[in-house]
Formats: C-alpha cells, sequence, structure tokens
C-alpha cells in the first residue's frame, strides 16, 4: 500500500479547529499551465496551547511564504505544510503555482473545454492553495481574477462583482466580495467565454435578483428551461420554506466536463452541462425533469448547505439528505406527486439496498472514512433524504416546518451536525427522538416481516410486525430501529372500510389490533414507501389484487402490481421454458390496459416489469442467467398475448407538436412502454410501426424510446436507426452521450468489441466523465449480460479500463467500480472471477485512495 492509500478518518476524533480565518484574499493570475495564487488568511490562535499551524495541500508548487509580511520557512507534511511557532494573531500570505490544464482529476482550478473553473466540494480547495481545508473554518472571501480578455471575457467568482479593470498585454480582471462566511468548499471561481442568458426575480420582500445563465457558444436556446426552473425554484422556497435568496446575483455556468451532477457553490453554481442544456430535439422529458430537480437542489442549498453547513464531512447528510428531500418536496409539486416518488423508491430498490448489503455498507451520517468522495452515496443523499421523509412523517407538515424554522433560527451562519438538526426537531415539536436517531447511526436495511389474519367472528384484524436488520459488512449488531409504517386496510371485495394510516413500529415486534372490520380484507404495508426497509410479506394472490384494484394511494396500486409480477419471474425463473402467461397476470394486465387513458403515467409504471436490479435485491443469492431469462420469457409472453391492446394503445397515444407538459409527458411515457412490448413480437407489422414512429418523431424522447425499444429486443433495425442517428447528432455532445449509452447497453455476443469501438470513436475521451458514464457506466450498472458473462471477460475488461482511467480521474473510477464489488448475490463460480480482477486492482502499486478504499473492503 502506497502512502496516499493509508489512514482513515474518525467521527469520534473530530476535535475544533485550533485556528480560525475571518477573512481570505484570494488572488489568481490565470494562465493555462502556469497559474499563481496568492492567498491572505487573517488568521487567529484559538487554542492557547498549539504553537504550530498545519495547513492542507495537494499538488502545489510553493514559492512563499510570509507572515506578518517577513518571508518564512516551513515544513512540508504528508497533508501539506506545517508553520511552527506561529503568532496569536496574524496575516498569513501564501503564493503557490497550479497547472489547471493538466488537472484531468477536475477537482480544483481545471480546464472544462476553453474555460476556467473549479470543483471545491469535498476537499479540492487544498489544490488550490495551502489552507485549513475543513468545513467548520469560514471566512469572508475576497477575490481577484486576472485573465486574458479575449479568451476570457467573463470573470466570475462567489458574491457580488465590486470593482474591475484592464491590465496589460490584453488581460483584464474583476474583483469579487463574498458578504457570507463560508468554508472554503463553496468558493468557485470561472473565466471564459459563454454565451449568456438573463433574468431577474424579485424575491418576497421586493429585491431584485439579477439570475445569470452561462452556455457554451451557440446554446442559448438550450438554456430556457433552467432558467425557468430556477425562479420556479426560488418561489417555492418563499412559499414553502419562508426562505428568501440573500444576494443581489444568482450565476449557473454549464461545463462540459465536470465529475458529478453541479454544485452550489455560493451565488455561483456551476452545471454539469447535462442538467443545463435541453431543447426538444435533443433532450427527453426525463432530461428536462432532472434539470428543474438539479437546479433546485443546488439553489435550495443556499439555505440547508450554503447558509447553514457541515461542522465535518460526517455530517454530509446533514445537507445532502435534507436538500434532496426538498428537492423531492419540489419535483413532487411541479409533476405528478406519485410518479415522482415511484422512482424515487426505485432509486432506493435498485441502488442503496444494494450498497446497504454490499462491501460499501455505511450510515447515513459514516463514523469512519478513508476517502471522502466515496462517501457521496446513495446511501448519504437518498437514504438520507428518506430519514428526513420519516421525521417529516412523525411530526407532520406542520410540526416539520417548526423543526426547520427553529434549526434557521439558531443554526444560521454556523456548521453545525445531524444531531443539531434533529434536536431543532425535537425542541420544536416537544418530541422525543431518541430513538429515531439510530437511523443516523445505524446501516443496513430492516427487514419488516408481516403477519396479518382477518377474524371472521371478531369482526378484527390482526396485524403483526417483526422487524430486523442483518448484520452489514461494517455492523455486526443491529438494534430496533423507529420505523413509520404506512398501512391502509382494504376489503377484498373492494366495499368500505378503506383505513389508512401510520403505525409507529419501534420495538422488535408489535401486534396492532383493528377493530369493526366487518368483510374480508387485506392490509397494504409500508404505504408509500414509509420508511426505507423491505418487506417480508407473501399476501395471496386475491389480496395483491384488491391491493391493486382498490387501494386509495397510487404508490401502494403500483407497489403491489410490482410485487405480483416480481412473484411470476421468480417462479419463471425455477422451471424451464415457460409457455403460459400466470391467470393473475392476465387479469392484471386486462384491467392495467383497460384504465390505461385515466393515468397513463401510472399505468404505464404498472405495466413495467420491475428492473432485474430490483429482483435481485429480493433474493439472498441471485441465479443470474435463470432470473433474466425469466424476465425475458414473461415479458414476451405479455407482449404476444396483449398484441393487439399495444397496438392500439400506441396508436391512440399520439400527441401533438412536442411540449414539457405534464399530460404529454404521460402519454409519452405509456407509448414507450408500449414500444417495448411492440418490439418484442419481431414481426414485419411492428418493424414497420417503430421504423415510422422512428422517423414521424419531432422530440427526443419518443426517438429515444424507439432506440431503447430496439436495443431491448437486439433488432437488426437496431443498427441502421443508429447509424442515421449518429449522423444527425455527430456534433452534439450530450445527445452522443446518449447514442454511446444505447451501444454499450446493448446485449451482444460481441459486446466487448463493440465497447472497444465505442472507445476509439473521434467523440469519446477517457477524459470527459460523461462519455466514460455513458459507455462504462453503462456497460458496468445496465448490460447485465455482458458484463456478467461467465468466463469473468467483463469483469477483465472494466478492471483494464479502471486501471487506466484511476491514474486519470480516480473519483470516477472509484463509481464505476460499484457494480463489481456488489457481488455477494452471484454464484460462486462469478464471484471467483471477480476476486481474480479485485486483487489485480489491490496489487497495483500505484492505485489511488479512492478505489484502494472499495477494492479493500470488497475482498
Ligand atoms: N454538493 C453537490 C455534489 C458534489 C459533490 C462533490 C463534487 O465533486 C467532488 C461535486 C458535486 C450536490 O449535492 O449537488
Ligand atoms: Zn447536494
Amino acid at each position: 500500500m502506497s502512502s496516499s492509500q493509508s489512514g482513515t478518518m474518525k467521527l469520534s476524533d473530530y476535535t475544533p479547529s485550533a485556528f480560525s480565518i475571518s477573512d481570505l484574499y484570494l488572488e489568481f493570475d490565470l494562465q493555462d499551465k502556469e497559474t499563481r495564487v496568492t492567498a491572505v488568511s487573517q488568521i487567529r490562535k484559538l487554542d492557547n496551547s498549539c504553537t504550530d499551524l498545519d495547513l492542507d495541500g495537494k499538488q502545489l508548487t510553493l514559492k512563499a511564504v510570509w507572515v506578518n509580511g517577513i518571508e518564512t520557512t516551513v515544513t512540508h507534511t504528508e497533508q501539506g505544510i506545517r508553520l511552527t511557532d506561529v503568532p496569536d494573531q496574524f496575516e498569513l500570505k501564501i503564493e503557490t503555482l497550479i497547472d489547471p490544464v493538466n488537472n484531468h482529476a477536475l477537482e480544483g482550478l481545471y480546464k472544462s473545454g476553453g474555460a476556467f473553473c473549479t470543483q471545491c466540494e469535498a476537499q479540492g480547495f487544498r489544490r488550490i492553495t495551502y489552507f485549513l481545508d475543513r468545513p467548520d473554518v469560514m471566512a469572508k472571501y475576497r477575490v481577484k481574477l486576472i485573465a486574458d480578455k479575449q479568451a476570457n471575457p467573463y470573470l466570475l467568482a462567489n458574491g457580488n462583482l465590486i470593482d474591475k479593470g484592464e491590465a496589460e498585454q490584453g488581460r483584464h480582471w474583476a474583483l469579487w466580495e463574498d458578504p457570507f462566511p463560508k468554508p472554503c468548499y463553496l468558493f468557485a471561481l470561472v473565466a471564459g467565454d459563454f454565451d449568456k442568458l438573463d433574468d431577474t426575480f424579485t424575491t418576497c420582500s421586493g429585491k431584485q435578483v439579477k439570475l445569470q445563465l452561462f452556455v457554451d457558444k451557440g446554446n442559448v436556446s438550450r438554456g430556457r428551461h433552467a432558467l425557468d426552473s430556477l425562479k420556479k425554484a426560488m418561489a417555492w422556497d418563499e412559499q414553502k420554506y419562508g426562505l428568501e435568496y440573500d444576494l443581489d446575483i444568482y450565476m449557473v455556468v454549464a461545463v462540459d466536463f465536470f465529475n458529478m451532477g453541479a454544485m452550489e457553490n455560493k451565488g455561483l453554481n456551476i452545471f454539469n452541462s447535462k442538467y443545463v442544456l435541453a431543447d426538444a430535439a435533443s433532450a427527453t422529458d426525463q432530461d428536462y425533469f432532472n434539470i428543474e430537480s438539479v437546479i433546485a437542489h443546488e439553489y435550495f442549498h443556499n439555505w440547508t448547505g450554503n447558509r447553514i453547513t457541515c461542522r465535518d464531512w460526517f455530517q454530509l447528510s446533514l445537507k445532502e439528505g435534507l436538500t434532496v428531500f426538498r428537492d423531492q418536496q419540489f419535483s413532487a409539486d411541479m409533476a405528478s406527486a406519485a410518479i415522482v416518488r415511484i422512482n424515487q423508491v426505485k432509486i432506493m430498490r435498485e441502488h442503496q439496498f444494494a450498497e446497504d448489503s454490499g462491501p460499501m455498507a455505511h450510515p447515513i451520517r459514516p463514523s469512519e472514512v478513508m476517502e471522502m468522495n466515496n462517501f457521496y452515496s446513495v446511501t448519504v443523499y437518498d437514504k438520507g433524504a428518506e430519514v428526513i421523509r420519516m421525521l417529516h412523517t412523525l411530526l407532520g407538515e406542520s410540526g416539520f416546518r417548526r423543526g426547520m424554522d427553529c434549526y434557521i433560527e439558531r443554526h444560521d451562519g454556523q456548521a453545525v451536525t445531524c444531531d443539531d438538526f434533529v434536536q431543532a426537531m425535537e425542541d420544536a415539536n416537544q418530541k422525543d427522538l431518541s430513538l429515531f436517531r439510530r437511523w443516523y447511526s445505524q446501516s443496513g436495511t430492516p427487514v419488516i416481516s408481516v403477519n396479518c389474519q382477518w377474524h371472521q367472528s371478531q369482526q378484527q384484524l390482526r396485524l403483526e410486525l417483526t422487524q430486523n436488520t442483518a448484520p452489514t459488512a461494517d455492523q455486526s449488531i443491529k438494534q430496533p430501529l423507529h420505523i413509520p409504517v404506512g398501512i391502509e386496510i382494504v376489503t377484498l371485495s373492494g366495499g368500505e372500510p378503506k383505513i389508512s394510516e401510520v403505525l409507529s413500529l419501534t420495538e422488535q415486534k408489535q401486534t396492532y389490533v383493528f377493530e369493526n372490520i366487518p368483510s374480508p380484507s387485506t392490509v397494504a404495508v409500508l404505504t408509500g414507501f414509509s420508511a426505507p426497509a423491505k418487506l417480508n410479506y407473501q399476501p395471496a394472490e386475491a389480496e395483491l389484487m384488491a391491493v391493486i384494484l382498490h387501494a386509495s394511494d397510487a404508490v401502494t396500486r403500483w407497489d403491489a402490481s410490482q410485487q405480483l409480477i416480481s412473484e411470476a419471474i421468480f417462479k419463471f425463473s425455477q422451471r424451464d421454458n415457460e409457455k403460459e402467461l400466470p391467470e393473475s397476470l392476465k387479469r392484471l394486465f386486462q384491467g392495467l390496459l383497460g384504465q390505461a387513458h385515466t393515468e397513463p403515467a401510472l399505468i404505464a409504471e404498472m405495466l413495467e416489469l420491475p428492473s432485474f436490479e430490483t429482483l435481485s435485491q429480493q433474493q439472498e443469492k441471485i441465479d443470474l442467467d435463470a432470473l433474466l431469462k425469466a424476465r425475458k420469457q414473461l415479458k414476451a409472453l405479455l407482449a404476444v398475448n396483449f398484441a393487439e391492446h399495444w397496438r392500439a394503445l400506441f396508436e391512440k397515444l399520439s400527441n401533438s407538436a412536442y411540449s414539457y407538459e405534464q399530460t404529454q409527458v404521460e402519454r409519452r411515457r405509456l407509448s414507450g412502454v408500449c414500444l417495448s412490448y411492440l418490439a418484442c413480437l419481431d414481426s414485419d407489422e411492428s418493424l414497420e410501426l417503430l421504423q415510422q414512429a422512428y422517423e414521424k418523431s419531432d422530440n427526443m424522447t419518443d426517438t429515444l424510446a424507439v432506440l431503447k425499444a430496439c436495443q431491448a429486443e437486439n433488432l437488426p433495425l437496431f443498427d441502421s436507426l443508429m447509424q442515421d442517428f449518429e449522423q444527425k447528432w455527430h456534433d452534439d455532445s450530450l445527445v452522443m452521450d446518449k447514442w454511446f449509452a444505447l451501444h454499450a447497453g446493448r446485449q451482444h455476443p460481441q459486446s466487448l468489441s463493440n465497447l472497444q469501438l465505442l472507445m476509439a470513436h473521434s467523440r469519446y475521451s477517457i477524459n470527459n466523465p460523461n462519455r466514460v458514464r455513458s459507455v462504462m457506466g453503462t456497460f458496468a450498472f445496465y448490460n447485465t449480460e455482458g458484463f456478467h458473462r461467465r468466463d469473468g471477460s467483463g469483469y477483465k475488461f472494466l478492471t483494464d479500463y479502471l486501471l487506466e482511467l484511476d491514474s486519470v480521474n480516480p473519483q470516477v473510477a472509484a463509481r464505476l467500480i460499484t457494480p463489481m464489488i456488489q457481488y455477494a448475490k452471484l454464484d460462486e463460480h462469478r464471484q471467483h472471477q471477480i476476486r481474480l480482477q479485485l486483487l489485480r486492482l489491490f496489487e497495483h502499486k500505484t492505485l489511488s485512495r479512492d478505489l484502494y478504499e472499495k477494492v479493500q473492503k470488497a475482498l
């Protein structure tokens, strides 16, 4: 193990900083390969017993250090530099050189296309200058940027522009000041040439805020949706939480090279262009939705993240879980609440449950971390949001709002902990949340076992709930949790009574009795996915059917239909060559297809088979080949049995000219599901229909639906349509990502040589995370057959690639390895093949800390 791989940090080791920094002046003389950074900090000693100041720094060339104007020598440490015998209060000036052009890790200052930009969360600031790179050190920033004027007409940083001017040799400068103290991870600068969209927003107190969106030249028409989304988010946060924007200007910059989705830097958000740019021809409905939600997410961070930030990185869920929950609430208000919720549940079941049962299992507030970047996880984000949602359920809408008000009033301007948040919720509502706090420290997915009996003689329904959390890789002993369990009692006939409530399960086992239930009834449990838990509950087919038909909550009906379908797939996987569609599914699909017009998007979700990943999470061990085959067989049978229905429904669903508007979105969603079944028919008629649908389409959603349907069924038509698509979109990198992903996800005997061709494509680059994710990410996460080839060649392919990628961009490499470390459910043979590849990585001398942490835990 190299020194860069060693060392874990522990939550229990937290100590406050011995020094504070009240003000920071930064000057950037921006040059491609040699940017000079001057940092002047006003420092004060807080702990008098401390004589030395340790600063973090990485990949910096140190030029000079001055303490109170006197040049000083420093010692270099593993983390950065040490200044010895420093005064109680002093001005520290440091000059460093950095190389943005060769920064392919995309942390710190780097170039995206022609523009300079930064990414400092979590620990990127230490690649800019030596500093106390920790979120609880909050300072006021003044930032001067100097750069070539022609190449960089725009010079941007956090806060307000206070001055600007010309400099020698065709250069110019700008001075920015951010009045709000902030941790260095929220620092940002951008310098480059862009097209700009302007708008304004008047806040609830009547203040005019300038909104500016910067996009690559020629992309102005694709920025409108993002800007409109921003205005909606600003209005929503005022109305829902009484939170008003606090600066005079809000800027969003879209860049092509970005490791994640976007970043909430104060007043200057930097976005992956994928979450900004959209028009009907190039973006899908899903893209439109994602843009609205990510724009809102970053905006909401202004209060939950920036004004109130994290004390240390173990508290990441304090800002992320809460902000994801807020963006989910916003999306539910903007679109269809049920569909939004269904998609969140899918993410939890497909990805978070897998993380919880794998080697990287961690609580939403981890207690031990080797590489912080590895904890920007579905657990911290999405399970974190589920934990906030449970608080919302337990306290109610107004109780939750009271808690939020108390949290903001108490902690504005501070760096705090998850515990501070729960305390505010508790104090504002006089509710004891001590047991609930376990959600923050316990990892793993609780399983709720259900025993439900209706007693005719007593007209009673008895419900027994038992909770159990299996040991996880990081924790062997588990305790009972405080779980809000949503239930709905449904009579088998569909008549009264309908009872919906939330039970508080706090012990390992609890029994509930419901009186006055005169007719045979069943109960739906964990309705609306009221807690991030799994269910161990097999209601009879008739009971599931009753829930599907009669439950009042749409998510509950969807869930029951998915359970009915899952069970059919599992049964299929245990028998060979099943040719008959089960009666229950015939009835289900008949019914759903009959109601398709009433709620098209919900019906689309109900008609779609559960994903392979969701199915896997329901089983201890999986027979991968049998499960894939069974899923395919069932799909084919459903396609054939309802061939006429799919066709007729598809025809009825055609839309007028594209607009991103709810009724249209819902119709397109259902029409895409019809296409996916029609493609299974492999008849001339259906091929003709697919071809025509492709030609007729005036938008990316419909076009992609055709391509996906052809890809999933491996139709020869796929190749010709993809050629046409490539010709049309060759110069558009975001659309080409869709093209790359369609190819990489194709289940094909030659899938590995196909991948090689894709990576040799002129539009491919290992330096661009979006390209890497669209090819290798799609392959590893979603090309199940190709990636899990029995001979292990898929694993070897990924490993070869990771070895190369790791030296370019370790953060992206560490994300890509996820499907290869979650292998415990696979058969012994595949597990062995995977371990061989993990060993290759483990033995690699210069492996990054990011990959090392995951590989070592997986072995
Ligand atoms: N805070 C951002 C996510 C983010 C995290 C790390 C990054 O680079 C390593 C970039 C963005 C958010 O939640 O949107
Ligand atoms: Zn966030």
